[in-house]
């Protein structure tokens, strides 16, 4: 495995001949910092993902001698690995990292230990058969059943320590909630909690941690106890077979497909998801507050707006998961990010610093819990392992925010060091104190608080609900049927920071209307809108025109950018329609800071009707161009476009038929110049008379979803617990775009490019569909 010493690019060993120390067993010599990483070490074990920083930048892939393993850092190199099960086998996952001593070893053998595959840790084609037999007790309806428990477990915790100003909440009740939980599903008889927490802890430490040769024996005791406890459960509930819960479930299926779900696998599952099911969720609970408040502005920002609580869960998901690092062997040799990895590698992928990669989140290591493609994280994991109870999780940890910042919103950190258990994969503050003035409880005052609460769709949180609180600062008129908008934050914070081409989605009345923001980009504390009043719409603008007012309440989502503007052409040529000036403006106004040569051709009915002419004549004066109607003048698209140029981009947004031409007169021009943005998504939405059912095979999560005629392709993935990120739902955006492996697609949205289209190897899931019956994806 030796590599070609010539080689060049990122496949080259950057250290070799650098008299490193030692050699990575693929032949490349081992960098001074791999060498001295020991996810033991403190800076690991207080924050891991900080502690790989150096390796996301410069070293991504490297061996760790201490640990014997290949450390993967980036979010993409992680996800490859996640994708392909078969290079990557799971077969390590619950191994023990730091081998066991012949003493340890020894006990074990007393208690008769036998743990061997669960899922987690069972390759193809077993682990899919029988993960597919196990998923009903999954299904958002299953799991919604589930709901009034978990609030039932959750108030008799609070409501114990409610008027008590101070607590921890990790030992009141962040592992117990989860651990109730995880047994209530199950169908496990309760047992001595205090007891299972200790045979949890021993686990972890067992399989994750590195215990000294003495802790190794007393470790060895307490998973050889948990392993006679495990199977003296399971042949109580054997003998009970008319009991409720997924266990049950197991026990049937063992019982008609022997095969499929064994003896082992039962007694095993039996002990591996006791502490699954509770340990990630309760460190992942912890974590969150330990997040949120310490942030006390977006703490307030949950109490006020309980509808952000998923998505806020989400984010503290990504920003501090409980789940750090997770494994894989390589069954052949294989190329990671550039390194060649050995058959037989062993693999730690460090999910949390994945989820810290710039590459694919933005400001990575801000918490923001607006941010609309948290879901990506890979806490989870990805593909055919993902969690099976990440639902479950969600709604525990769901339940717990929004009891708590209704009851308790006064509720604050207090100074503390925070500790860990060490371990490379499980993470999050063994004790968490807080405390509040119980004299401010909102519940005195109003015992309606008490119960008032607020239930949440079981699933990924929906990007509907990221909307933040904003108010009407000022109205103007800006040209006939043209209001513009200043909206700005109720407690005169900064507005969130965007860039041209950006839109908001304002949530006003019955409606939600997307809208460019068109004012300065660096104006700190306003956002601006300039809403055209469509006289055949739907309503939308004409109730904006005739209710909003100064003062005005509202929300909002975004800013977000579908739109971008590329700055690193020589030249632009901006193209606005109408209304379709609002996006193009704040590209004028940039491209223009940056000294970048453009032209502005801006088109409409007659002067009075369109909006912010003299703020372009002022500040674009040289570069526009106004062509008025009511004058005869003529926007000539054929002899703006005759000359295609390599280093010019165009931006246009205007009227459906504005854009039509403007596709239609760029063929000659290199794949890629033009970008427009559409206001109207017409012909992206279903109409299930039209529609026909069809079959989408998912090749990473191995499974096969129907999608009915009266359903979205994205609708039937959720449906199935593929998380899929979205936004606008109407073609418009591109966000919740797919890979086709396979199938002919109907596309229907106004995103991709002919081109695009023409390749057939993408859609997107909010609205195009199978031209046949079945398409095959990448998920
Ligand atoms: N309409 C505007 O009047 N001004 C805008 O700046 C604007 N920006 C938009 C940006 C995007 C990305 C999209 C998809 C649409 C935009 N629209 C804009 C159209 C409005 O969202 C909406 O369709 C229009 O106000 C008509 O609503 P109505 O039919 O309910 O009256």
């Amino acid at each position: 495995t030796r590599r070609n010493e010539t080689d060049t690019g990122a496949g080259v060993c950057p250290f070799h001949g650098a008299g490193a120390p030692s050699m990575a067993p693929n032949g490349c010599p081992v960098s001074p910092r791999a060498a001295a990483f020991d996810p033991f070490d403190r800076p690991y074990q207080l924050d891991p993902a900080e502690a790989l920083r150096w390796s996301r930048e410069q070293e991504p892939v490297f061996y760790s001698p201490r640990l014997g393993y290949w450390v993967v850092s980036r979010y993409d190199d992680i996800k490859a690995i996640f994708r392909d099960n078969l290079t990557f086998s799971p077969s390590i996952a619950l191994e023990k990292i730091t081998p066991a001593s012949d003493e340890a070893l020894a006990v074990l053998e007393r208690y008769d230990y036998g743990m061997n595959r669960t899922l987690v840790n069972e390759d193809e084609p077993a682990h899919m058969a029988r993960r597919r037999e196990l998923l009903d007790a999954f299904t958002p309806e299953a799991l919604e059943a589930h709901a009034p428990m978990v609030r039932r477990l959750v108030r008799e915790k609070l409501d114990a320590i409610i008027d008590r100003g101070r607590a921890d909440l990790v030992a009141e009740m962040f592992w117990e909630v989860p651990l109730t939980v995880a047994l209530h599903f199950l169908g496990v008889p309760e047992e001595d909690m205090e007891q299972l927490r200790r045979f949890s802890v021993a686990h972890t430490l067992n399989t994750w941690g590195r215990p000294s040769p003495e802790q190794q024996v007393e470790v060895a005791e307490g998973v050889g106890k948990f392993w006679q406890y495990s199977g003296e459960v399971l042949r109580k509930m054997q003998a009970r077979p008319e009991g409720h819960g997924w266990m049950y479930d197991m026990i049937e299926k063992n019982r008609h497909k022997p095969d499929i779900v064994t003896d082992n696998y039962l007694h095993s599952m039996m002990m591996a998801i006791i502490v699954a099911a509770h340990e990630t969720t309760a460190l992942a609970t912890a974590n969150a507050f330990r997040q949120l408040l310490s942030r006390p502005a977006v703490w307030a920002d949950l109490c006020d707006n309980p509808a952000l609580i998923p998505a806020a869960a989400e984010e503290c998901l990504r920003h501090s998961g409980s789940v750090v690092a997770w494994r894989r062997i390589a069954t052949r040799e294989v190329e990671v990010g550039g390194v060649t990895i050995p058959e037989g590698g062993r693999i730690l992928m460090v999910t949390a610093s994945g989820n810290h990669d710039p590459a694919h989140f933005e400001n990575p290591d801000e918490l923001d819990i607006y941010r609309d493609n948290a879901v990506d994280h890979l806490t989870f994991g990805y593909g055919s392992h993902q969690c099976m109870g990440k639902n479950l999780g969600r709604m525990e940890m769901r339940i717990f925010l929004e009891e708590f910042t209704r009851r308790l919103p006064h509720l604050e950190l207090e100074e503390q060091e925070f500790t860990f258990l060490p371990n490379t994969s499980f993470r999050g503050p063994e004790a968490l104190w807080v405390r509040w003035d119980p004299v401010q409880n909102p519940e005195r005052r109003d015992p309606a608080v008490r119960s008032a609460q607020r239930d949440f769709p079981v699933g990924a949180p929906s990007r509907q609900d990221i909307a933040r609180e904003m108010v009407v600062a000022k109205v103007q008129t800006a040209a006939k049927g043209v209001l513009q908008i200043a909206l700005e934050d109720p407690h005169g914070r900064r507005v969130p920071a965007w860039s041209p081409g950006s839109h908001v989605d304002l949530i006003v009345g019955d409606y939600v209307r997307k809208y460019s923001l068109c004012g300065e980009v660096d104006d700190p504390y306003w956002l601006q809108i300039a809403v055209l009043r469509e006289e055949a719409g739907r309503g939308g603008s004409a109730w904006i025109h005739e209710h909003l007012k100064p003062g005005m309440p509202l929300r909002l989502r975004g800013p977000k950018n579908h739109f971008r503007l590329d700055e690193s052409a020589g030249r632009y040529v901006l193209i606005a329609g109408g209304i379709g000036i609002t996006p193009i403006i704040a590209m004028a106004d940039r491209l223009k800071r940056l000294g970048k040569s453009y032209e502005l051709h801006y088109a409409g009915r007659s002067r009075a009707s369109m909006a912010f002419v003299e703020r372009l004549e002022r500040d674009h004066g040289e570069t526009l161009r106004l062509y008025r109607k009511d004058r005869g003048e003529r926007l000539d698209l054929a002899a703006l476009l005759a000359e295609p140029s390599e280093n010019t981009l165009l931006y246009a947004c205007g009227p459906e038929r504005l854009l039509a031409a403007l596709e239609a007169g760029t063929h000659h021009w290199p794949e890629g110049s033009l970008h427009v943005e559409h206001f109207t998504a017409e012909g992206a939405l279903l109409d299930p008379e039209h529609e026909h059912a069809f079959e989408v095979e998912l090749t990473d999560s191995e499974l096969v979803v129907e999608v009915a005629a009266d359903r979205t392709l994205l609708q039937a993935l959720r449906a199935a617990g593929v998380d899929v990120p979205s936004d606008c739902e109407e073609g418009l955006c591109g966000s919740c775009q797919v890979e086709v492996v396979e199938g002919e697609i109907d596309h229907r949205d106004k995103v991709l490019t002919a081109a695009e289209r023409a390749g057939q190897d993408r859609l997107m899931s909010c609205c195009s569909r199978a031209k046949g019956k079945r398409l095959k994806l990448a998920l």
